[in-house]
């Protein structure tokens, strides 16, 4: 089954619909286990789902990376080196706020994993590059209080969520590049959340926000019934499935 062909093409922008958003929340996590209509729900709801080119032109093909555009806004403002900022706040002794310059002097990670979405697509063996998130808390100092991390992005929509040991894993990163280029506006850049060892919905696109919290906060996804812990194969009823 190709959960892709759900979409159509002219689905950019719209809205959740009030009756899908009920459905996946009238769910238990139990009958979530077996729900491809489930899968589908989230390719059509993002809009767009299938890849976008600039000519306006969407196509229900994988574009040449094999990647997806995913976006739960119409529209994303473009930021560059002067307007891009990352707050780092919470519950954190010394808060920040990054420029990209002051990111790109910090020490790069550079890791070569799979991506994997959740409904289905995956891009084998895609390098991302960019600063280890646990680099970034350690800066800021993170009080005994705080227990999870919550991002936010400049789309105005979109959030994410961690508990702090997720969060310090080494296979983390807040991502600059994408297959040794500048990450383009349309893959989260200038700066997108990597969560490698999880599905890629946790990898907030155009991350603005970093916030240490008390508890976890489920994200945008979360809170319309996918699993908090996104673990790739082992979440979002993919434990028995091993093509996930
Ligand atoms: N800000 C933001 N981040 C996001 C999303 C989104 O809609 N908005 N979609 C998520 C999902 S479901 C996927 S599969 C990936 C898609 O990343 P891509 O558009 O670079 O392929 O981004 C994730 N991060
Ligand atoms: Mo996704």
């Amino acid at each position: 089954m190709n959960p892709n062909t759900g979409a159509g093409p002219d689905g950019e922008g719209t809205p959740v619909g009030r009756r899908l958003v009920l459905g996946m929340l009238g769910l238990g996590a139990g009958a979530m286990a077996a729900t491809p209509w489930l899968q589908s729900g989230l390719e059509t709801a993002l809009g767009a789902v299938a890849d976008k080119d600039p000519t306006g032109v969407t196509g229900l093909l994988p574009n040449g990376g094999g990647f997806r555009y995913y976006s739960v806004t119409s529209s994303v403002p473009h930021k560059d080196d002067s307007s891009y900022r990352l707050t780092v706040d919470g519950l954190v002794d010394k808060p920040a706020a990054y420029r990209l310059a002051d990111l790109r002097a910090l020490p790069q990670t550079r890791l070569v994993r799979d991506v994997q979405c959740v409904t289905g697509w995956r891009v084998p063996e895609t390098p991302f590059e960019g600063v280890r998130l646990s680099t970034l808390l350690d800066a800021a100092g993170v009080s005994p209080r705080g227990k999870a991390v919550r991002f936010t992005c400049f789309d105005g929509a979109y959030s994410e969520s961690l508990t702090l040991d997720q969060a310090r894993r080494s296979d983390v990163l807040v991502a600059l590049k994408l297959k040794d280029k500048p990450i383009g506006h349309s893959h989260g850049g200038p700066v997108r959340l990597y969560v490698a060892p999880m599905y890629f919905y946790k990898s907030a696109k155009w991350l603005s926000g970093i916030t240490v919290t008390d508890e976890v906060r489920p994200g945008y996804w979360e809170e319309r019934g996918y699993d908090v812990d996104a673990w790739v194969g082992r979440s979002n009823g993919r434990d028995d499935d091993p093509t996930a």
